[in-house]
């Protein structure tokens, strides 16, 4: 170490020229040593109701060992089946959720429900809403991910107005968009 700062010093000394151009070279950090950005674990989108409706709630993402774990409580529901989706857009600006696009669907598939085996990334299928309004859901999804071509992180929920068919084109006919949250990167 010594060694090498007396070589610099001398350098600096002797060859003004050769100085310059060798001290940029130091300044300049090789790729690997850069630090990568910290592994997400957790996202969380806060859904609010698109124009007409007063639907909301809260859905979160959890990574567990076996993909992502999706619990959502959402009230202000018509009692009864909903379609729930991420779609492409992380965008609610429309006050018909239309900005949002359509489903999440970066492998090119049909749409399916959750369990199909051809489904689109987004298919999450529906939720339940009781008497109350109030619908809770919880499952673990191996489809999506917080990393890669299938992160959702940035996409947005949607809860539509009736249920989702399963099997309908391209998106299970579950009419109008009632709710709309952006996935965002949430404290661990
Ligand atoms: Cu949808
Ligand atoms: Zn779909």
């Amino acid at each position: 170490m010594k060694r090498v700062a007396f070589s610099i010093l001398l350098l600096l000394v002797t060859t003004p020229m050769a100085c310059r151009s060798s001290s940029t070279n130091q300044t300049r950090e090789p790729q690997s040593s850069r630090p990568s950005a910290p592994k997400i674990t957790k996202a969380i989108a806060v859904v609010h109701p698109t124009k007409g409706y007063d639907v909301h709630g809260v859905v979160t993402f959890t990574q567990t060992p076996d993909g992502i774990r999706v619990v959502a409580d959402i009230q202000n529901l018509e009692p009864g089946a909903h379609g729930f989706h991420i779609h492409e857009f992380g965008d609610c600006s429309a006050e018909d959720g239309t900005s949002a696009g359509g489903h999440f669907n970066p492998t090119g598939m049909p749409h399916g429900g959750r369990n199909a085996e051809k489904r689109h990334v987004g298919d999450l299928g529906n939720i339940t809403a009781d008497a109350s309004g109030r619908a809770k859901v919880e499952f673990v999804d191996a489809h999506l991910s917080f990393e890669g071509p299938n992160s959702i992180i940035g996409r947005a929920v949607i809860i539509h107005a009736g249920a989702d068919d399963l099997k309908s084109q391209p998106s299970g006919a579950a009419g109008p968009r009632v709710a709309c949250g952006v996935i965002g990167i949430a404290k661990p």
